[in-house]
Formats: structure tokens, sequence, C-alpha cells
């Protein structure tokens, strides 16, 4: 467990805030905390197909180091000594699969919005600020885990969404945030980017924005050393204001 920032970081961050003309956020483990859901749907998925594969938790959290389901299909094939070939087109069934899964499992309701999430919305809302999603995850998982957690005014509460199959390359690369800050014609320093991992700090590093990391169940290990601030989630800082 790391020690919560100290309350004068947590009064700066919340200013940082305050004073951004857009917030972005990222989904997977910053709005909520999905990988776990996402590892289920993959072993689902392998073992609706027929394959003998099963990632447990400390598998998965090193394949996470690849950003993209299909992508991280494709590289823990890759790893295997003795795999049959698997096509793009077995890889993209067994994503489709993967993804309708993950939707139902959504769908029960057992993944909320993590401390904080829902408050920091409502007041960005308010304030006037404009909101952003940069993500890795498919288009279909925002709109099966917003619907559930905020309805579907969702859609209207987000300026721009922008997701890994929208760009040419996936997180770390910075194409996702580039994308939103033409989209909202704003200068990086005018944004800030909500994070769980390295690698989506990264990506938005690289396109110059200031990162507010919120520690998730996956990435809480990270080297974080380039961010802004580093909380264990967003509930504090809701409560600023
Ligand atoms: C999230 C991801 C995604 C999800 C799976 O990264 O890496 O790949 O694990 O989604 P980030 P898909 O939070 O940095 O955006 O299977 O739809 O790719
Ligand atoms: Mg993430």
């Amino acid at each position: 467990m790391h020690a919560e920032a100290p309350a004068a970081a947590l009064c700066d961050a919340a200013e940082l805030i305050r004073r951004a003309s857009a917030l972005i956020f990222d989904v997977d483990g910053t709005l909520a905390e999905t990988e776990e859901l996402h590892r289920q749907a993959f072993n689902e998925a392998f073992a609706r197909h027929g394959l003998a594969w099963h990632w447990d938790r400390a598998v998965y959290k090193d394949l996470l180091r690849v950003t993209g389901g299909k992508e991280r299909i494709r590289a823990y094939h890759a790893r295997q000594r003795s795999a049959p070939p698997l096509s793009d087109a077995h890889i993209a069934e067994l994503h489709r699969i993967k993804t309708a899964y993950y939707a139902e499992l959504v769908e029960t309701g057992c993944c909320p919005l993590r401390p904080g999430v829902a408050n920091l919305l409502a007041a960005a809302k308010s304030r006037g600020q404009r909101l952003a999603i940069a993500t890795t995850t498919s288009r279909g998982n925002i709109d099966a885990l917003l619907s559930r957690a905020l309805g579907d005014r969702w859609t209207t509460d987000f300026d721009v969404i922008v997701a890994g199959d929208d760009v040419r390359h996936k997180k770390p690369a910075p194409d996702v945030y580039l994308e939103i800050l033409v989209r909202l014609k704003l200068e990086a320093s005018d944004c800030v980017a909500i994070e769980d991992s390295a690698n989506g700090l990264i990506a938005a590093s690289r396109a110059n924005i200031p990162v507010l990391i919120t520690r998730s169940m996956f990435f809480r290990d990270d080297d974080f050393a380039d961010a802004r601030f580093v909380l264990n989630d967003l509930s504090r800082l809701g409560r600023l204001g």
C-alpha cells in the first residue's frame, strides 16, 4: 500500500485540475477497475475457442505491458514454444468473443466507477470544463462501462473520445492524446491527463500534457516519476471542489 499524497500536494493537484480547460481521462484502471474483468473475458474467449490458455493475474500483469487486447493475444502467442499458427482472423474472432463477454460482465453491475470519479466529472461539468477520453480499449467497452455507470447521457458528457483503434499507434505512443488535442483545439498545457499506468503516463507526456496518476490494481508499482501528481484514488480530490 502506498501512502497517500500529503495535504499540500492534494491541494496543488486540485488546483491543477480546477485551472485546466479540459480533463482527459483514461478508461481502464482510471475510471473503473476493469482489468480484472478484461482478464476473465480473455480466459472465457480462450475456453470457448478450445484454446488451452489461461491467464492468471501474475501472467496478466506482465502481459499488460502490451497495450491493446488483440496485440496482447498476439504477443502471448509469440511467446509459446510450440503453438499452432494463429491468423489475424482468429485473433479478431477471439477478441470479438472477449469483447462481447466483457460487456456481459460489465452489465451485471460488478464494476462501478472508482471512488471520486463521478464527483470529479460532475464538478468539472459544473465549472464548464470540457471532458475527453483517451483510451486503448475498444469503443464498445467504453459504452458498456459508462452507460451502466452514468446512463445514456454519458455520450453528451464527453466532448471527444479517442480509442485505440481510432489511431495508428496505441499507448505508449502519444497518438490518442495528440488526436484529442487537435479535436479539442487546445494546447497541451491547457489540459490534464488522468491515467493509471506507466504506458498511459508516457503517452500523455509525449504529447506534453501534464499527468495526474490514480494508482490502480495492476499498475500500482509502475514508475510514475514523471507524473505531476500521484494519488491512490480521486476521492479526496473531488472533495476539495
Ligand atoms: C487498456 C488496455 C486495453 C484493455 C483491453 O490500457 O490495454 O487493452 O486491457 O481492451 P489503457 P481491448 O488503460 O492504458 O488505455 O481488448 O478492447 O483492446
Ligand atoms: Mg489505464
